[in-house]
């Protein structure tokens, strides 16, 4: 089957849970090419784009392995990664047929003690509009409930930008989050290496702590603007067609309206009315 008609198939899956797993989009050599790829940069030292430099004396592993941040800004293999005709493909259907913009990419490296990353809505950060942003998250190895995989609450691509909150961060690196209530606890997504999880910028996730004695849980990540996006935050400029070329975009600045849940009814649960207000510009998550 196809690439293309593969991912057609599940377009149906991603508008009603906002989103979709390609399941094996890529090869095991190529993923294994890119962990090694990936090691070896880390290994090297710190980048300008990282979001915290690397620590290799710190007894936390996230600051042994920080993240990495727009590396196709430098990095042939990851720019190559983040045009992928694949993923190119893939976006494109799922969007009605219209191309993305890329603008940025992103490698978690995940050790085992490692703290996740809160719940939280990726275009609260990316500002896309008109639209919103999609993410490709690839796995590099296997990611399951022990070392801490992928986490998501079907459906909430519906609800708008939610208000934050301050995130426990003894379970989590990042420091907000947005609140969930109980009947709509996220759902694990359990992936093999090269498999592609495609994901609405509204979409609540994040993931729980790596608590496996001795597995990484890398994987590589590609965020996309809707084709009919104007504008995004500063960080995420330039943004690309997906041959390349840039395009000039406006500037999104940060604020605004955000939503806050209500009590509704029996039948509905919670609801979400646009009381509250974001004062704060953050540059990147
Ligand atoms: O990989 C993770 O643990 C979280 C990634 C994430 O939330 C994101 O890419 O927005």
């Amino acid at each position: 089957m196809s690439v293309s008609s593969n991912i057609m198939l599940c377009s149906t899956d991603y508008d009603r849970d906002g989103y979709v797993v390609a399941r094996g989009l890529f090869g095991p050599g190529e993923v294994a090419e890119l962990r090694e790829h990936y090691m070896t940069l880390r290994r090297r030292g710190s980048y300008d784009d990282d979001v915290v430099g690397v620590d290799t004396r710190s007894r936390d592993p996230l600051k042994r392995y920080p993240r990495m941040a727009q590396m196709h800004r430098w990095d042939d293999v990851s720019w190559r990664w983040l045009l992928d005709v694949r993923l190119r493909d893939a976006l494109t259907d799922l969007l009605g047929g219209t191309e993305p913009y890329a603008v940025q990419t992103m490698l978690y490296f995940k050790p085992p003690g490692s703290r996740g990353q809160a719940v939280h809505q990726d275009n609260f950060y990316l500002k896309a509009e008109p639209g919103t942003c999609v993410a490709a998250w690839m796995a590099l190895d296997r990611a399951d409930t022990e070392n801490g995989c992928l986490l998501v609450v079907p459906g909430s691509h519906r609800w708008p930008i939610l208000c934050t909150e301050k995130a426990d961060t003894t379970q989590s690196f990042t420091d907000v989050t947005v609140p969930v209530p109980d009947r709509w606890a996220p759902v694990p997504v359990v992936m093999e290496p090269g498999d592609v999880l495609f994901f609405h910028g509204s979409l609540v996730h994040g993931s729980a702590p790596n608590v496996s004695a001795n597995r990484f849980r890398r994987a590589l990540i590609g965020h996309y603007i809707t084709g009919d996006a104007r504008q995004v935050a500063e960080y995420y400029h330039p943004a690309l067609r997906m041959d390349g070329t840039a395009l000039p975009l406006d500037v999104a600045e940060g604020g605004g309206a955000c939503g806050e849940w209500a009590e509704g009814t029996p039948d509905t649960g919670p609801v979400v009315t646009m009381t509250g207000t974001h004062k704060v510009t953050r540059k990147h998550e």
